[in-house]
């Protein structure tokens, strides 16, 4: 099978699907695109114009990360979805958190004034703290084996460590459980290797770009 997986560098959507195609060692192709500066064969393919697609053998695409991993999960074995059917529906739900919570994250590396620097950063933290509460002792969110929520949160963690470093975010840092998850997933090499060595630089530069109030003095 031909896995090609349209992305964008610094977008965790895309990454999420990247750690789930490394995680199940299968082969796999990444074709970048400028979101600036959408190329007309990829409108023609993504129906929300949204990266990420997964087009398979050329001719099928399939779009929305949360989509594109559960079915590789479905074909690829051993499953990282739970069995028992309610268990699935929660960890579903808990992914479909990190999902919203990029959007604050988003919000807040953006956010051109304090005052809604503020309520990013509250909306963001609200549910953090929710998921801390939710999480048990670790060291991923179902205990010693990884899932799709690892999948799914990973890039939003890793982008919390890369925003503390450049203003502190003690609400984050406050956060003892998820903090410890955020280092065992970066431990991972699907984790590690689900981004370019770069990242971080490209991340800032992009913050710089938007004139992001993480980069200015307090
Ligand atoms: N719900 C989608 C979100 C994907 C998404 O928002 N991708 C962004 C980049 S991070 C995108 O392609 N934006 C382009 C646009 O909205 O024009 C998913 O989970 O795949």
């Amino acid at each position: 099978m031909n896995l090609e997986l349209i992305s964008s560098p610094l977008c965790p959507y895309v990454q999420r699907s990247v750690i789930t195609l490394l995680h199940k060692e299968v082969p796999f192709t990444l074709t970048p695109i400028d979101l600036a500066h959408k190329p007309d064969w990829f409108l023609e393919i993504s129906p929300l114009g949204k990266v990420p697609c997964l087009r398979i053998d050329r001719d099928t695409v399939l779009f929305e990360s949360q989509v594109i991993n559960e079915y590789l999960d479905e074909i690829l074995p051993p499953p990282l979805h739970p069995s028992d059917p309610l268990t699935r529906a929660q960890h579903r739900a808990w992914i479909a958190l990190g999902s919203d919570a990029l959007g604050d994250q988003f919000q807040l590396m953006v956010a051109q004034s304090e005052e809604r620097f503020i309520a990013a950063h509250r909306q963001l933290c609200d549910k953090l703290e929710r998921l801390e509460a939710a999480m048990g002792d670790g060291p991923f969110f179902a205990g010693e084996s990884f899932s799709l929520v690892d999948a799914a949160l990973a890039p939003l963690f890793m982008r919390m460590e890369i925003l503390h470093s450049l203003r502190p975010l003690p609400r984050w840092e406050s956060l003892g459980k998820l903090r410890l998850w955020t280092a065992q997933l970066m431990e991972l090499p699907e984790v590690a290797g689900s981004v370019r060595a770069d990242f971080a630089d490209l991340l800032r530069a992009y913050l710089s770009e938007k004139g992001s109030l993480l980069l200015r003095s307090m």
